[in-house]
């Protein structure tokens, strides 16, 4: 009987994973300012056009000076930047905060046309701004990347320049930013080392597996950082282990192959690992908004009770005609006196109109 059950669920998980395989798989690019997000979703696009499978490009920066690829929804076409900045005196990184959350409030109609691609597209990206942590830390970026890990397969795609990555204290930074964006969205993650064409990234895969070699690289420096980062990477061992670290370059196209093959590893982690934890930590919403209903009902009977007591009517769960109608002569009360004072506000408010 059990092994029956068993199999009823595998089937239905299955179907569940079928539907969402034919989901265009979402790419948000993030990564520092100048890390080469853009370039690299050109490099993408332009590449998967040349083997007919073209993405569906969205642009997320709405301070961006212009788009270097195909683009099928530009936030700057919704909002325009330097106009928010002028109505909300704002500085350039409010700005950029503000038009994201505009644009979250349509971005029902972004999943909309992206769902009506599902059939003949493989890849939605994501291009987002440079400053980081407008789209990490911000209630838009929260909404976005959520709603979109709800209803797509997503995965992050984090691009690092390795040229300016080659001092360990930068490289470390790197990876602490890294790492607090992976623990915060728990999504498929995978670390494009992006300008390999310029350095090779070597040397961070070593510093990433061996803790002499990156210790050794930070041997001439005493300072705090240093010190912070030789301890930080003790800590980062853990994060290090699971981490999938592709080498690109956004110029060359190198890494290109390595990159998708990467995309579809994460694929099946989203649905082995995501899909069950976010269909139970919903589950688990779910319970507590059915408990929280359950609670609000019983206290809401209860102060009703109370008041009743108190206005002299006998409540039980049914209440009896006469007292109904009892209640009601209350409530015609209650109502005729908030009218007279609404009113009465009403006309005090007229009057300080025009004064
Ligand atoms: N050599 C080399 N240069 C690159 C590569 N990728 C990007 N660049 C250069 O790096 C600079 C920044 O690239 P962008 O693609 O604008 O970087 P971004 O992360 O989108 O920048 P913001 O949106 O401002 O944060 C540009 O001058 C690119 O030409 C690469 O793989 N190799
Ligand atoms: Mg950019």
């Amino acid at each position: 009987m059990a092994t029956a059950k068993a199999e009823e669920d595998d089937a239905v998980a299955g179907t569940n994973l079928l539907e969402r395989h034919k989901k265009p798989v979402c790419l948000i690019v993030l990564g520092m300012a100048g890390s080469g997000k853009t370039t690299f979703v050109q490099q993408l696009t332009s590449r998967l056009h040349a083997r007919n499978k073209p993405p569906y490009v969205i642009n997320l920066d709405p301070a961006c000076r212009e788009v270097p690829y195909p683009v099928n929804i530009d936030i700057r076409d919704t909002v325009n930047y330097k106009e928010v900045m002028k109505q909300y005196s704002l500085g350039p990184n409010g700005g950029i905060v503000t038009s994201l959350n505009l644009f979250a409030t349509k971005f029902d109609q972004v999943i909309k046309l992206v769902e009506k691609r599902s059939a003949n597209t493989d890849l939605a990206i994501f291009d987002t701004p440079g400053q980081i942590e407008v789209f990490t830390w911000s209630a838009s970026g929260t909404i976005i990347t959520e709603t979109l890990a709800a209803l797509f397969p997503t995965v992050v795609v984090y691009v690092i320049d390795v040229v300016r990555s080659v001092s360990p204290v930068t490289f470390m930074s790197n990876m602490l930013y890294a790492c607090s964006i992976l623990y915060k969205l728990r999504l498929p993650f995978i670390i494009v080392m992006n300008k390999i064409d310029v350095v090779k990234h070597d040397y961070a895969l070593e510093w990433m597996t061996d803790f002499d070699s990156f210790e050794l690289a930070l041997s001439s420096d005493s300072s705090y950082n240093a010190n912070l980062s030789r301890s930080l990477s003790l800590t980062l061992d853990e994060f290090y282990k699971d981490l999938t670290t592709v080498g690109f370059s956004a110029v060359t196209g190198e890494g290109f192959d390595e990159f998708l093959a990467a995309v579809d590893a994460a694929v099946v982690e989203y649905e082995t690992d995501y899909c069950p934890e976010h269909d139970r930590l919903q589950k688990l919403q779910a319970e507590a908004r059915s408990k929280d209903k359950t609670r609000q009902k019983d206290k809401f009977e209860s102060d009703f009770q109370e008041t009743s007591r108190k206005l002299g009517v006998t409540t039980g769960r049914y209440v009896s005609q006469s007292n109904e109608i009892l209640l009601r002569s209350h409530l015609s009360t209650v109502n005729k006196m908030f009218a007279r004072l609404s009113s009465s506000l009403m006309l005090r408010g007229a009057n300080l109109t025009s004064e």
